[in-house]
């Protein structure tokens, strides 16, 4: 059984230290009964710090076990990284069905609401290698293990619910184009380079997904702040055997948002690790992130109903079409003991599914269900990858598999076949009752071809309603997003193809994409004149979806959000804690950020204690910032740089920003004063004089005010945002 079941509480982690159950084991042992470092073998070691030496500055011996057996177990600590997906964080946790889901499948999982199921989530980026950073522009990945009584069933997702291309032959293609380049090596985690441009522009089926990628979905705020969907269709099938289409989506109870560009950039460098650090720090102060699983569920009379082919995985469904259900919720609540052991060690396969679950005939998702063994066999050397305690199934698995390198199942007896008569033939019998895994007899009965259907050839129709459903600050973004890329491509041949591409698309789109690229008007006829173009549109019902805007479903909650204080010495701390009060009994997170280390005195000789310095949490560490009152205090901040600094970058990022009396001289760069009816968009100007606020009302007012605009996650309407000096 894995530890999973175990209640969050007791296992809560501590940063650093390793868990709280190593400690827990530790604890009430004498010294003679604690553990003593030993060798491999169990022989107890003496001395760590010194090799066996000819005499004391000699040589050292070869005969030193204790010294080899040390370094040779150092030398292979690591395995091969994930070819791709290979930076990842994950969490413990669990699922609960809300209501049976019986009438459309058998999935035990699913049935009972009264059962929780144990998951392990791995979320990831796709380029970078293991250490790259976290907030690169880039896919993530949203891999679910449900530990199910029938076996373990992996849900292996994106955060974007279409893919860049139809076909698994192509992956290898996509991959080696993305990666960094095969000379030299660069560039790092990022798809602003030639290859993967070149092949993107070729390519014209990648265009929907691309959309995608240069929109903020592909720099989200935080891991807990993203959908996850299940890209593919798949079948769910019932106890009668009677089948429907289902897609899978992940919907986040803190809603989806994302990070400015060069919010994300300069993150990349000041903390590489901000989404694994967000994650397992919420984890661990109790603040579990939750999903609540959706699906869109289609009658098989309804395969052909929508233009588009259900089996082409660079096409949604639109939520306008076929509504998402929620069926069930997730909740992550326990941070791993070991990342080795269990986040990098997690082996999850889309073929990893459980009786009342089938594929489609999805030609990217019928690769993928070779692919995942086969990869794990390399990556964890060997074919016994299911044994590790991670991968584990929680009901008991038999079988006639043995032997392979790194077995650990000690098998008994003499029989290790099927069928087998000896033993009373009575070992792991294949008995062809109900119950078990049964493939969904769909009939088929086709030539053997290797060719697309034509119903996967409309590469643009759902890139244009991607496009049309975003807010006007979404399609700058996305028009930002192409230029920076495309601005790093050195071929101009490769630019103009690709906005040549774009045009199909949305043509003032491609215009202004292709303004300061340095290449011609985008030509809409030579696109369609290339190879790869397929011209066909499918007849869609709706021009736009709601549900592929994050902006017009902005979900209004600060819970968890991160509120940076600027303080240094003379803040005026006594009007200061109400707000601060107020906002955290709104649940967000508050630190008091100040130029050094250890406390400030306030105005009335209090001391202030520092949780970090402007240099060491910038601005991009928060979502929201306050400068209170006190006219020292902030008459220095203002002569500091990196106090106006800080301020200015969150404006510029369009974070909410509140002042409190004097604190408004943060703000003067900027033009803006005590005038709080001339504050631009999510700029809460409290001019009240509030020093030694006997009236909590006015503080609990400012506080309400500043935690309604940090609830709109971000003001992207501030006018001339490029004149800020940040
Ligand atoms: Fe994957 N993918 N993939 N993929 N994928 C892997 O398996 C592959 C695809 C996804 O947290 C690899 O264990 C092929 C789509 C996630 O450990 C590998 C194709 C989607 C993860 C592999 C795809 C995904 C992977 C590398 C095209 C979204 C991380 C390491 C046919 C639905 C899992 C590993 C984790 C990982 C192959 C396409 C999601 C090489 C061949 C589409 C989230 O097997």
């Amino acid at each position: 059984m894995i530890a999973t079941t175990k209640p969050a509480s007791s296992r809560r982690s501590k940063p650093g230290d390793g868990s709280q159950a190593k400690q827990e084991q530790l604890a009430g042992l004498t010294a003679d009964q604690l553990p003593k470092l030993t060798t491999n073998q169990g022989l107890r070691i003496p001395d760590n710090h010194n090799s066996l030496k000819a005499g004391v500055r000699g040589p050292t011996l070869l005969e030193d076990f204790i010294l080899r057996e040390k370094i040779t177990h150092f030398d292979h600590e690591r395995i091969p990284e994930r070819v791709v997906h290979a930076r990842g964080s994950a969490a413990h946790g669990y699922f609960e069905v809300y209501k049976s889901m019986s009438q459309f499948t058998c999935a035990d999982f699913l049935q009972d609401p009264d059962q929780k199921t144990p998951v392990f989530v791995r979320f990831s980026t796709v380029a970078g290698s293991r250490g790259s950073a976290d907030t690169v522009r880039d896919v993530r990945g949203f891999s679910v293990k449900f530990y199910t009584r029938e076996g373990n069933y992996d849900l292996v997702g994106n955060n974007i619910p279409v893919f860049f291309i139809q076909d698994a032959i192509k992956f290898p293609d996509l991959i080696h184009a993305v990666k960094p380049e095969p000379h030299h090596e660069m560039p790092q985690a990022a798809s602003a380079h030639d290859t993967f441009w070149d092949f993107a522009s070729l390519m014209p089926e990648t265009t929907h997904m691309l959309m995608w990628a240069m929109s903020d979905r592909a720099l989200p705020r935080s891991l807990r702040m993203m959908e996850g969907f299940g890209v593919h269709t798949f079948r769910f099938v019932n106890a009668r055997g009677e089948s429907h289409f289902v897609k899978f989506h992940w919907k986040p109870k803190l809603g989806v948002h994302g990070l400015a560009w060069d919010e994300a950039q300069k993150i990349a460098g000041k903390d590489p690790d901000f989404h694994r650090r967000d994650l397992w720090e919420s984890i661990d102060a109790g603040d579990f992130p939750e999903w609540e699983l959706g699906v869109q569920l289609i009658p098989p009379e309804k395969e052909h109903a929508f233009g588009f082919d259900l089996l082409d995985p660079t096409k949604l469904v639109p939520e306008e079409l076929v509504p998402v259900q929620r069926i069930g919720r997730m909740v992550l609540n326990r941070n791993p003991d070991n990342f080795f052991a269990e986040t990098e060690q997690v082996a999850f396969h889309p073929g990893h599914v459980v009786p009342g679950i089938d594929f489609s005939n999805d030609p990217l998702l019928q690769g993928r269900l070779f692919s995942y063994t086969d990869t794990q066999i390399s990556r964890l050397g060997g074919a016994n990858f299911h044994e590790l305690p991670i991968n584990k199934s929680v009901c008991p698995f038999h079988n006639f598999q043995r032997d392979g390198m790194h077995r650990q199942t000690l098998t008994r007896g003499q029989v290790a076949y099927e069928p087998h008569s000896l033993n009373d033939g009575k070992e792991f019998r294949v008995d062809g009752a109900d119950g078990g895994f049964q493939s969904f007899p769909e009939e088929i009965d086709p030539p053997k071809v290797r060719r697309r259907s034509p119903s996967f050839d409309d590469h643009f129709t759902q890139a244009r309603i991607f496009f049309n459903s975003q807010s006007a600050t979404e399609k700058e973004h996305i028009v930002a997003g192409f230029r920076f890329e495309l601005s790093k491509v050195a071929t101009p041949a490769v630019r103009q193809r690709m906005v040549d591409n774009l045009a199909h698309v949305d043509e003032k789109l491609a215009r202004r994409v292709a303004e300061p690229l340095g290449v011609g008007a985008p030509d809409f006829k030579a696109a369609a004149g290339r190879a790869g173009y397929r011209d066909h549109r499918y007849e869609s019902s709706i021009e736009e979806s709601a549900a592929l805007s994050m902006a017009v479903r902005a979900e209004g909650s600060v819970k968890t959000r991160k509120v940076a204080i600027l303080v240094t010495d003379g803040v005026d701390s006594a009007s200061l804690k109400p707000i601060r009060d107020a906002i955290e009994a709104a649940g967000a997170r508050c630190k008091i950020i100040a130029p050094r280390l250890g406390s400030v005195a306030s105005v009335s000789k209090r001391q202030v204690e520092a949780d970090a310095t402007f240099v060491t949490m910038p601005s991009v560490m928060f979502d929201a910032v306050l400068v209170p009152a006190g006219a020292q205090c902030a008459e220095a901040l203002a002569q500091n740089g990196d106090a106006v600094h800080f301020v200015l970058e969150a404006y510029k990022h369009c974070k909410a920003v509140c002042t409190v009396g004097e604190g408004v001289l943060l703000l003067a760069t900027l033009g803006i004063g005590p005038d709080a009816n001339a504050a631009p968009p999510g700029v809460i100007v409290a001019d009240t004089p509030v020093t030694n606020l006997g009236d909590a009302t006015a503080a609990i007012q400012i506080a309400k005010d500043f935690v309604a605009a940090i609830a709109r996650h971000r003001h992207w309407d501030r006018p001339n945002l490029g004149a800020v000096p940040a």
